[in-house]
């Protein structure tokens, strides 16, 4: 077993701390740690929120910890925000957060910024859940901004994700236009304390009307006021009405075939474009000690050699080229 495999197992936080730092910098040992990693995951709950920036996330995230640890629920929170150049240190929220609990060793948290592993964000931040489960935090929440794409890639790794809005902030038409309406599973209207709240669930609802099938499972609307602690126990039921749903229906098990085989063709894509890089490298390092090219012409050149050499990234085998060989008819 990696080593740190080996420390995470016994539960030790430098380890833990260290795991993530691999998976962030593209390590050489990630595979083989994430292997191990995996064989030791504990079966935690992993609970997306997502919205704008400004929705009350953070405090949201903040005050579902107090309510979890309230039920003695360890948990980790994986804060990613894919616009902050920080990563692996406590970005805004997170500081009131770190103060907050501190001293309780059942509450980890840890921020994610852009300087990202090959695949990106996303990539590494769903290793990162992979490794907080290992660990054994009864509850992982991934909190990101839900702007673009990556973050809504990051929430295919959640069992239930949280979608929060605001009132008055036409918030609606968000939810809308990115797409989000078919991740959330839970609907979170926030600062249900300020003006609006009513109509906005009214507008949720029309929508829900409008978008989803009958008989599947209907996202709940829930009204919360992160500031003021009030609808988090309603919001928790929520989610775990969700993962029950997911359970009895066997969807969960469906959803996280899927899940796993994209995450296996993404680890490959990954992986692939390394060796491809690394050997692009190094012809273009034989180019460049001869002739002096500009950044398009040399491009041109090492897309010409690699035609040149077949295109391929892996050594062919004698043998397989033979059967490919007998297999293709002359054309
Ligand atoms: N009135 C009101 N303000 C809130 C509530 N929740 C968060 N806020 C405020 O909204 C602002 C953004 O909150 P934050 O948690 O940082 O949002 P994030 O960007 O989504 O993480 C802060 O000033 C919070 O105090 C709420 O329930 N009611
Ligand atoms: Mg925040």
């Amino acid at each position: 077993m990696h080593p740190l495999a080996e420390g995470i197992k016994n539960r030790n936080l430098r380890a833990l701390a260290r795991a993530i730092t691999y998976v962030e910098n593209d390590h050489p040992e990630k595979l083989a740690l994430m292997s191990d990693l995996y064989r030791l995951r504990k079966g935690a709950y992993y609970v997306g929120i997502t919205g704008a920036p400004g929705a009350g996330k953070s405090t949201l995230v903040n005050r579902l910890i107090g309510h979890l640890r309230a039920a003695h629920r360890s948990v980790a929170v994986l804060a990613v925000d894919p616009t902050s150049p920080f990563s692996g240190g406590a970005i805004l929220g997170d500081r009131v957060r770190m103060a907050t609990h501190f001293t309780d060793p059942d509450v980890y948290i840890r921020s994610m910024g852009t300087r990202g592993s090959l695949g990106g964000l996303s990539r590494s931040a769903k290793d990162a859940v992979r490794i907080l489960d290992a660990f054994g935090f009864d509850v992982i929440l991934i909190e990101t901004v839900g702007v673009g794409q990556s973050e809504l890639d990051i929430m295919e790794i959640a069992e239930t994700t949280a979608v929060v809005v605001t009132p008055g902030t036409g918030d609606v038409v968000q939810v809308f236009k990115a797409g989000v309406m078919e991740i959330a599973d839970v609907f979170v209207i926030n600062k249900a304390d300020l003006p609006g709240a009513g109509p906005l669930h009214g507008q949720i609802n029309a929508m829900l009307d409008l978008v989803r099938a009958a008989g599947g499972w209907r996202p709940p609307v829930v009204r919360v006021s992160a500031t003021k602690g009030e609808g988090l126990a309603e919001l928790w039921e929520a989610c775990c009405n969700h993962r029950q749903y997911l359970s009895d229906t066997g969807s969960g098990v469906h959803r996280r075939r899927i899940i796993r085989r994209k995450e296996i063709l993404e680890i490959v894509r990954d992986e692939a474009l390394r060796r491809l890089e690394e050997r692009f490298l190094r012809e273009l390092d034989n180019i460049l000690e001869t002739e002096d090219l500009d950044p398009y012409s040399g491009a041109a050149k090492l897309m010409a050699r690699w035609s040149e050499a077949g295109g391929r990234c892996f050594p062919e085998q004698p043998d397989e080229r033979a059967a490919a060989d007998r297999e293709a008819p002359d054309s």
